[in-house]
């Protein structure tokens, strides 16, 4: 359906949302707003492939072909490409990671450098595509450690406190972009009869109270003493005042997104079976913590911010616990009582 436009209603594209904050930073150049701009490109490519997922098989069935003669590929390497052939060549990134590949991804020498970094997870919650459920694609921007040359791994193992824009794009019963560069998060959703973002959430907050806790409950015997009585408290037990509501897609994008609307915590800890924990640091939790701090809430690992782990590698795992301060600080205290300092 096209968008309503109502009368005296401001309509605001992505593409200007990002321009008009080009302009509080007076000696921006446009490369991060051209950035975020091609990822934006980005999302509306691999939009337009997830809403067709299931036509994949029938379309493919002859020599897996599709129509047009192309192979057909698998979602996420459909998604590894396109935001990889949007950005090796623009002269803007120094280097690329990603989910999918297991080294860093450098500009081939062809192309000019530029001073950003971008650490992307092309299609997370990947294992949901076959059932319809909401996937999504997250996204950090770094500035170059390095001073010039192809970047390197050094450009790529930063902190949280060093993101300069995160965003996700989640692929559900619409397609909306949400970034932040520092200033805010901000919401588009795809109009996908005239192919533009135009923001409907401006400046989201997480709402209080929260309404949700999200974690996958099948794994709780195999968590320690302190989150399974932490999960009894969200459920109104251990001394509660009230119970949140369960809600678990698994899809943390989709997760996370619902709880950022909505209010609550999405938490994936460690356990005996994932002692590192699941997620990923570098392209997972920084982007998510990032976004949801500057809606006003915190990300932790359930011993302290996510955002003051120093990467040492690009697949590095942590446990993460992220949404409303007072739903995570209360996760912190569960742990540090039960369960120590391990
Ligand atoms: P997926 O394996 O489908 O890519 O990041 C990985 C992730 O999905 C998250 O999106 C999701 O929250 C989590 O794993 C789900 O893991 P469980 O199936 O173990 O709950």
């Amino acid at each position: 359906m096209a968008t309503r436009i109502r009368p005296g209603s401001r309509i605001t594209t992505i593409e200007r949302h990002i321009m008009d904050k080009q302009t509080d930073f007076p000696d921006a150049t446009g490369s991060l707003t051209n950035l975020l701009y091609d990822i934006a490109v980005a999302g509306k490519l691999i939009s337009s492939h997830t809403t067709r997922a299931g036509l994949a098989d029938i379309l493919g069935s002859t020599g897996q072909e599709n129509v047009q003669g192309e192979e057909v590929q698998k979602l996420d390497v459909y998604a590894q490409q396109t935001i990889y052939q949007l950005n090796d060549h623009t002269g803007r990134l120094a280097v690329m990671g990603s989910e999918e590949e297991e080294n860093i991804i450098p500009i081939p020498d062809k192309y000019p450098t530029g001073k950003y970094v971008l650490l992307f997870d092309p299609l997370d919650g990947s294992s949901n595509i076959d059932f319809n459920v909401s996937v999504g694609t997250i996204f950090a921007i770094f500035k170059r450690k390095t001073e010039s040359g192809r970047g390197t791994l050094e450009d790529v193992l930063q902190k949280g406190t060093e993101v300069v824009a995160a965003g996700y794009i989640v692929y559900g019963s619409s397609t909306m972009f949400v970034y932040s560069t520092g200033d805010g998060v901000h919401g588009f959703t795809l109009d996908p009869t005239i192919g533009e973002f135009l923001l409907s959430h401006p400046d989201i907050r997480l709402p209080d109270p929260p309404k949700y806790y999200s974690a996958n409950q099948g794994y709780q015997s195999r968590w320690s003493e302190g989150i399974q009585r932490y999960t009894r408290w969200l459920r109104g037990e251990e001394g509660a005042t009230r119970s949140l509501s369960l809600r678990y897609i698994g899809s943390m994008i989709a997760d996370i997104h619902r709880n950022l609307l909505g209010g609550g915590v999405f938490y994936y800890p460690t356990d005996s079976k994932v002692p590192k924990g699941k997620l990923r640091l570098l392209y997972e939790a920084i982007p998510m913590s990032f976004l949801i701090e500057q809606a006003g809430g915190y990300a932790s690992t359930g011993q302290g911010p996510i955002r003051d782990i120093q990467p040492t590698k690009l697949h590095q795992r942590t446990p993460l616990f992220v949404g409303n301060r007072e739903l995570v600080e209360k996760a912190e205290e569960f742990i540090a009582k039960y369960d120590g300092a391990s």
